[in-house]
């Protein structure tokens, strides 16, 4: 699978995203994370009235790409809503189920999912997954969770029957867990594949785990996704 090709579907599915859902009344727009949401931003940079816009970031990555692309910087706590927010996933089932959080910004990101009127998924081909969640994202969900419970979240994921949980690690360069923007630890936990009515019941026992801020699961959020395909075409869920 070429990279430019993966390339082109991210930035067809983007581009598609904001031209149809930025409405001329939007003014707060809040910015996801991830390569997928760099052409959303590229997109909302070259709008005409781009100075009306406030945009709401999900991390550090999101809040360079609104000031790289000459957008206004807002923050989430001044606004009790936001019109639209674009994010990208790491995997999406027929139902708009999620899973998100591969880049460890899944707190942040919820937060601004969960004040927008409209929240929209960019992604390309690999990302959909038609049946059940579980299909592409083989790492499993993402879970953040408070520092100092760490072993204790990881002996629960397995009482709930986790095939995996790993504390996930910075890699050699940085040595030691990821740390969230928030502070926190990012566990991994692979359930298999989750048919489409069990994601939600799943999710409400993994929230309930003390230690647990908040799961990469995303249930009832998306309103829309668009998904750019190998050939060139788009695909709206
Ligand atoms: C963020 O970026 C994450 O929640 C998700 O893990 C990832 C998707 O990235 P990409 O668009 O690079 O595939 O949205």
């Amino acid at each position: 699978m070429s990279e430019e090709l993966i390339e082109k579907s991210k930035k067809l599915a983007a581009f598609a995203a904001v031209n149809e859902n930025v409405s001329k009344s939007d003014r707060i727009i809040g910015v996801g994370s991830g390569s997928t949401v760099v052409y959303v931003a590229e997109r909302l940079g070259q709008l005409e009235n781009k100075e009306k816009f406030i945009c709401i970031p999900t991390s550090f990555q999101s809040k360079q790409l609104i000031l790289d692309n000459g957008l206004r910087l807002g923050n989430v706590e001044e606004f009790d809503e936001i019109d639209v927010a674009f994010d990208g996933a790491d995997e999406i089932d027929t139902n708009l189920n999620l899973i998100k959080g591969g880049g460890a910004a899944l707190y942040q990101e919820k937060l601004v999912a969960s004040l927008s009127r409209k929240f929209v998924v960019v992604a390309d081909f690999r990302k959909q997954s038609p049946e059940r969640l579980g299909h592409f994202w083989r790492k499993g969900v993402p879970i953040e969770v408070v520092p100092n419970s760490y072993v204790k979240v990881l002996k629960d994921l397995f009482k709930l029957g986790a095939n995996s949980a790993t504390l996930r690690d910075a890699g050699k360069a940085k040595a030691g867990p990821v740390v969230t923007d928030n502070g926190n630890f990012v566990i991994d936990a692979d359930f298999g594949e989750i048919p489409l009515n069990k994601v939600k019941e799943l999710d409400e026992k993994l929230i309930r785990l003390v230690g647990v801020v908040e799961t990469g699961f995303f249930v009832d959020y998306a309103e829309k996704a668009y998904i750019g395909n190998e050939d060139g075409s788009i695909t709206s869920l």
